[in-house]
């Protein structure tokens, strides 16, 4: 067993929507632990940071008043090779390409507003969870399985 780590946001559509409910139970259901969750309202350097991979991409402008436009709920999701798992669950980020069953193939049409967003790799993930979350609310709130 693996237990990693993984940063998951619900983004302002998928809150807008009323799916926060939906989501969470899919991850509890699922087996994976709730370690640290926040709701908050992103400013524009904490989004250019997230997003900074895309800087100078056609759609970033675009992505960034986006996530701007509403709360987000951030989490940071443990489990048995939570970053895979997390990223089978949520799907391609074209959730017209995304499979029915997962969150973006049930829940979102668009590309540019695709519900949720989950790190890519482990080392994504530490450097995402470190944006929203302190040493302290991590260690404070995590659970041994
Ligand atoms: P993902 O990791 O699946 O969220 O995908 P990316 O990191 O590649 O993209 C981050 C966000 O940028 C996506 F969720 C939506 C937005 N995006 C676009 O709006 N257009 C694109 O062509 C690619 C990404």
């Amino acid at each position: 067993m693996t237990s990693q780590l993984t940063f998951v946001m619900i983004k302002p559509d998928g809150v807008k929507r009323r799916l926060i409910g939906e989501i969470i139970s899919r991850l509890e259901k699922r087996g994976l632990n709730i370690v640290a969750m926040k709701m908050l309202r992103m400013d524009r350097e904490t989004a250019e940071k997230l997003y900074e991979e895309h800087k100078g991409k056609s759609f970033f402008e675009d992505l960034i008043s986006y996530i701007l436009s509403g709360p987000v709920v951030c989490m940071v999701i443990e489990g048995d090779e939570a970053v895979s798992v997390m990223r089978k669950m949520i799907g391609a980020t074209d959730p017209k390409e995304a499979q029915p069953g997962t969150i973006r193939g049930d829940y979102a049409l668009s590309k540019s507003e695709n519900v949720i967003h989950a790190s890519d790799s482990p080392e994504k993930a530490k450097r995402e969870m470190s944006i929203f979350f302190t040493e302290k609310e991590l260690n404070l709130n995590s659970q041994t399985v």
